[in-house]
């Protein structure tokens, strides 16, 4: 091999607002649906990835990666090495937010590595190429490569190649919206969601209805997002998120992510629109929502959020991309 290669990127988490929930393809990660985030600023996630002689060797927030995180992360290694082979890796990985905010730390941290991955190994910087390779660890990375609104078009090809995530509209387009994320339990989930969204699919009798739905609804996503209507998207992002776990807590047995302290932050909603603040959730597969509302509202969605029990609360807006940067983590 010759001298060492290194780079270091950083990129941040996303939250859908149509969400990816169940896939056609286990191996690829290709979802059964389209799929439409926001990029979350400023939450981020650094990776450094060097090649060189020896062993691979992964960490994580501080700790040797075991198990399937250690091979999750050698998988996107694998795929690249394969096309562009190189020596051993040691990768090294820091967020700056907790794992415990259900803000899906890995979408922020496979998307790095994807970036840093390539960049080490000399090649250019190339969105959709990034964007399939975060996908192989994690689906919703695909989704963090890129800054502001991005889509996750499912693709038809077998071997995932129109898989990718595109760009709607960049961090500057909307800089007013805001996401709050009201952080009411800590506690670990009890399904993660690679095994929820296949428990799902396997035995939830609406999840047809579920995944048939979801191009239509990326479709008028975008449209209220060009058209920067809050109160409309907020209403599609509630209905997108409702029916995603209507489908799970019809699964065998069945997937409850809701605790008594989300339900009841979700279900003022509609008494705090009604006083004049416009504020609407979205829920991932855990029990923390996110808030969507604007600059002028963020107070008030903030002081709702903790007065409905949330220990924490993460004020955050539309992101940019993720980026290549010089501070390397080792
Ligand atoms: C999403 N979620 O669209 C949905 C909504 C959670 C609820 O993508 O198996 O970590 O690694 O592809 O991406 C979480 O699942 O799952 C997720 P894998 P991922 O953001």
């Amino acid at each position: 091999m010759t001298s060492p290669k290194k780079a270091t990127a950083t990129a941040h988490p996303n939250i859908a607002l149509v969400k990816y929930w169940g896939k056609r393809d286990e191996a690829l990660i290709l979802p059964h649906q389209s799929s439409l985030s926001v990029t979350l600023g400023p939450l981020s996630v650094t990776t450094t990835v060097e090649f060189r002689e020896g062993p691979d060797e992964v960490e994580l927030n501080g700790r040797v990666a075991e198990g399937s995180e250690r091979s999750r992360v050698l998988h996107v290694l694998d795929v690249l090495r394969a096309g562009t082979p190189q020596g051993g890796a040691k990768v090294v990985s820091r967020g700056d937010f907790p794992a415990s905010a259900g803000l899906a730390s890995s979408a922020a941290g496979f998307a790095a590595l994807a970036v840093a991955a390539r960049a080490a190994a000399g090649l250019p910087r190339d969105p959709r190429a990034e964007s399939i390779l975060a996908r192989l660890g994690s689906g919703s990375a695909c989704r963090s490569v890129q800054g502001g609104v991005c889509i996750w078009r499912r693709g038809q090809a077998a071997d995932g190649s129109d898989s990718f995530a595109e760009q709607l509209v960049d961090a500057s387009f909307w800089p007013e919206l805001r996401l709050v994320v009201a952080m009411v339990s800590r506690e670990e989930k009890d399904v993660k969601s690679r095994d929820g969204m296949r428990l799902t699919e396997e035995t939830s009798p609406y999840y047809l209805a579920w995944a048939t739905d979801a191009e239509l609804e990326v479709e008028r996503a975008s449209e209220l997002i060009r058209r920067k209507d809050l109160e409309k998207l907020g209403e599609l992002a509630e209905r997108n998120a409702w029916r995603m776990h209507a489908t799970a807590l019809a699964a065998d047995p069945p997937l409850c992510y809701l605790k008594p302290a989300t339900l009841e932050l979700i279900l003022r909603l509609k008494e705090a629109r009604r006083q004049g603040v416009p504020v609407w959730f979205t829920l991932d597969a855990g029990p923390n929502p996110v808030l969507l509302t604007d600059a002028a509202h963020e107070d008030a969605a903030v002081a709702l959020a903790r007065s409905c029990g949330a220990a924490e609360v993460v004020r955050c807006a539309p992101g940019g991309d993720a980026r290549v940067v010089d501070a390397h983590l080792f």
